[in-house]
């Protein structure tokens, strides 16, 4: 009887492109831009299957705002974004630089995928909390955190705010809404969905905006954030950035193959997107729509950010190892900057001289928190906080055994 099988064996997805060999990005499944509809805010979320499925798209390869998406976004908050996406560029070349000189340990850029951070943030209100992943260093930057103070945490010297007790890039910025980054990944998504479940039972208006990537989303806090999301209609947009990589393990791993990411939203009952990450315009709509929904009362939204990690996953790394090096120049979606500038440019609010101007103003603002925040120390200068501080912050009032040891150590 047993005869007639084969025996089993399991399925590996491999990615479909490899150094030396150009990846086929045909299982992306693309939509055209302005063909996906835009439902009410009251959708059932079992209503969302298609949109989990297909991709919202707003901006044509022309630079054209189309479809249901496309109205309503302010003019305003598309120069806001594209400064805030440039700044965040600039302010990445500049820290791998800075890495590569030594004076910082480590660092983690956010090439390719600036729109999502940029545009969410504008639907948000401030008092609203993200709890975001080490990628999400453009919201601190749209928010105008001072860059002086995040190049201290990066270089964990005398003024870094977090007193060197963090891993560079693991930001922590309270009063801009951004909680302390979990280098433990899948944490920050429970927390998010707690944090939005408290502000209910407090009867506030703020909501929460969890982040994880496609690898993390294979851990089983992510399920975990998504059955109390759902169960209780927590206040909290549950981004999920699929930028196919999680450092050298394609996205398939993270079972994204034949299936979305936005998926797993709709079998848990929560409305669900999937959504082209690097199309400005339709990452803000896609954001407002569902900040709306949390704040009305209507519960969570998934939403999948389809992008690509364009750079290293860290300055640890080398992704010419297992992919092909040139492969964000054949990434269909684009670079979210050059979109954006080029939809801008045909609405008259742009220009390639504003562009120029813009870029050097920002560049020059980056050179000048650098040096400021170089003179409290780097990595080579060896200024760092002061070994007494690991006896602070622990306790609201310092019990007697901790500053005996203190004195003790004579520090
Ligand atoms: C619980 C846990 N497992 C593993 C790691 C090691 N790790 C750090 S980053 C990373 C890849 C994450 O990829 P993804 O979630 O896709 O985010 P991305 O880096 O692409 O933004 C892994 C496995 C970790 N930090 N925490
Ligand atoms: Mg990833």
């Amino acid at each position: 009887m047993n005869q007639a099988y084969q025996p089993l064996r399991l399925h590996v997805p491999e990615p479909s492109g490899r150094p030396g060999c150009k990846t086929d990005f045909s299982y992306l499944r693309l939509t055209d831009a302005g063909t996906v509809r835009k439902p009410p805010i009251d959708v059932e979320p079992s209503d969302t299957a298609d949109l989990a499925s297909g991709l919202i798209r707003v901006l044509d390869d022309q630079g054209n705002a189309l479809g249901p998406w496309a109205e309503g976004v302010p003019v305003e908050v598309l120069r806001k974004g594209m400064r805030a996406m440039l700044k965040t560029r600039i302010f990445d070349n500049r820290m791998v630089i800075f890495q590569r000189q030594k004076k910082m340990s480590f660092y983690v850029q956010s090439l390719g995928e600036e729109a999502i951070g940029t545009a969410q943030i504008q639907a948000l209100k401030a008092e609203d909390m993200c709890f975001p992943t080490y990628r999400q260093q453009s919201i601190l930057i749209a928010r105008d955190v001072s860059l002086v103070d995040m190049i201290c945490q990066l270089l964990s010297n005398e003024h870094d705010p977090l007193k060197g007790r963090q891993l560079p890039t693991m930001y922590s910025v309270r009063d801009a809404g951004f909680f302390s980054i979990s280098g433990n990944l899948g944490t920050q998504y429970v927390q998010a969905v707690g944090w939005g479940m408290a502000s209910a039972i407090k009867g506030d208006t703020n909501i929460a905006s969890a982040w994880i990537g496609d690898g993390a989303t294979a851990s089983s806090d992510f399920y975990n954030a998504l059955t109390f999301a759902h169960v209780y209609r927590a206040p909290v947009i549950l981004n999920v950035v699929n930028n196919q990589w999680a450092i050298s393990t394609f996205q398939a791993i993270a079972g994204g193959e034949a299936t979305t990411f936005a998926g797993r939203g709709v079998g848990c009952g929560i409305a669900s997107l999937r959504v082209d990450g690097n199309d400005f315009v339709a990452v803000y709509a896609a954001s407002a729509w569902a900040a709306e929904r949390a704040r009305r009362n209507l519960g969570p939204t998934l939403i999948e950010w389809v992008t690509y990690r364009a750079g290293p996953h860290s300055t640890s790394d080398d992704p010419s190892k297992y992919r092909p090096a040139d492969d964000w120049s054949h990434f269909p979606l684009g670079d979210p900057i050059a979109r954006l500038k080029q939809h801008l440019i045909k609405i008259g609010h742009w220009s390639e001289e504003e562009h120029s101007a813009v870029s050097a103003e920002l560049e020059a603002e980056v050179i000048a928190a650098q040096k400021q925040a170089e003179q409290y120390g780097t990595l080579a200068g060896g200024q760092i906080p002061s070994a007494a501080t690991i006896f602070e912050d622990v306790y609201k009032e310092m019990p007697e055994h901790l500053k005996r040891q203190r004195q003790e150590l004579g520090i």
